[in-house]
């Protein structure tokens, strides 16, 4: 028997794009359950091209289900994956809730797919969106060469805010379109967009906003503390030294990360690109010549990490500065986790290699 699949937070804008990714990828599930909040309970949600009615979140939907994929708010995924996990599932949760427990693994298929084995919580994370921007070429790279050190910079998409991300950027657009009197004095842009800046401590419009998350210590937002502790697990790398800034832009899906990451071996740009040529859901897109390069308006709805402006430091021949672009929706959050799912479903039903 194929395994039963529940995707809770069907509805939201990670859980669309997740169906849409199990209607597409190879169909290695049973039943599919689709479980939400009692308020979406009742509606009909199409998967594999079936409509699936929503059920509302209790401990009996995880009854007879063997995979679990949460993308729902840190507190219910908290609550909610133990539940599923104590009805026999393996819970695979894209919050922050777990990520960085010692007993689940942060997975990332192409990197360290063997940590997805050992969940003694039956419970594996899915890592944030910007660490997974980064880490499948980071990961490829540090195989070869030994990572010692990343310097990044992101350029994060409204869509990582959630739906309230994307309608606030499209409602600013609307408003400033067409006026060319706006993004000449300071202020006009926040005049123009007004008061109602959803969840962005600045106007995105028109704009770069050097925030994402929450305030830490020392001025660090969690965005950046998660790229930089998410990393060192994922890679294996405890000590690895990692500052970042995150910064949003007015794009409404795929993050971008500009790279300056240092290795213990020498390195060229033409080993890079040798090494980034094989690796698996990478796309090396590098011929500046030629104006080819990864930007988020061709990058969007595709499933790889698009790297480009490979280039070596000039002032250090350890270091490589490089840019990246990837789907946050899709490989930042949905197929990320479809992957660490279908990892799980092939060893349930023994068809791993
Ligand atoms: C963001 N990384 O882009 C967050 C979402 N998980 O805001």
């Amino acid at each position: 028997d194929l395994p039963t699949l529940a995707i809770v937070g069907a509805t939201g804008a990670v859980g669309t794009v997740m169906r849409q990714i199990l209607s597409t990828r190879q169909n290695v599930w049973g039943e599919i359950r689709l479980i939400a909040s009692p308020r979406s309970a009742g509606r009909l949600l199409s998967v594999r091209g079936e409509d699936v009615e929503v059920q509302a979140l209790a401990p009996e939907v995880f009854d007879d289900v063997d995979v679990a994929m949460f993308d729902v708010p840190d507190e219910v995924s908290a609550e909610w994956a133990p539940v599923a996990a104590a009805r026999g599932a393996v819970a695979v949760d894209n919050s922050g809730a777990f990520r960085m427990d010692s007993d689940v693994p942060l997975v990332v298929p192409e990197v360290n797919a063997p940590a997805a084995r050992n969940r003694p919580k039956g419970i594996i994370a899915n890592p944030n969106c910007t660490t997974l921007s980064m880490i499948v070429v980071l990961g490829a790279l540090h195989a070869e060469l030994e990572l010692t050190q990343v310097f990044a910079a992101s350029y994060q998409a409204a869509s990582g805010a959630g739906q309230g991300g994307i309608d606030t950027l499209h409602d600013q657009l609307s408003k400033v379109a067409g006026n060319r009197d706006v993004g000449s004095q300071p202020g006009d842009v926040r005049r123009v967009v007004g008061d109602d800046l959803g969840p962005f401590p600045a106007p995105l419009a028109m704009n770069v906003v050097p925030w994402a998350g929450s305030l830490k210590d020392g001025g660090w937002s969690s965005e950046e503390l998660k790229i930089r502790n998410e990393s060192r697990k994922i890679l294996d790398l405890p000590d690895l030294k990692v500052s970042a800034t995150c910064v949003r832009v007015p794009v409404v899906t795929t993050h971008s990360v500009a790279m300056h990451a240092t290795f213990d071996r020498e390195v060229s740009t033409e080993l890079a690109w040798e090494i980034l040529r094989d690796a698996p859901g990478v796309v090396l897109y590098d011929d500046a010549a030629r104006g080819e390069f990864p930007t988020p308006a061709d990058v969007v709805g595709t499933d790889p990490t698009w790297v480009g402006r490979v280039r070596r430091s000039l002032d250090d021949t350890h270091s490589l500065d490089l840019f990246v672009c990837g789907d946050n929706l899709r490989k930042g959050a949905a197929l990320n986790t479809a992957q660490i799912a279908e990892l799980v479903a092939a060893e349930l039903t023994g068809s791993h290699k």
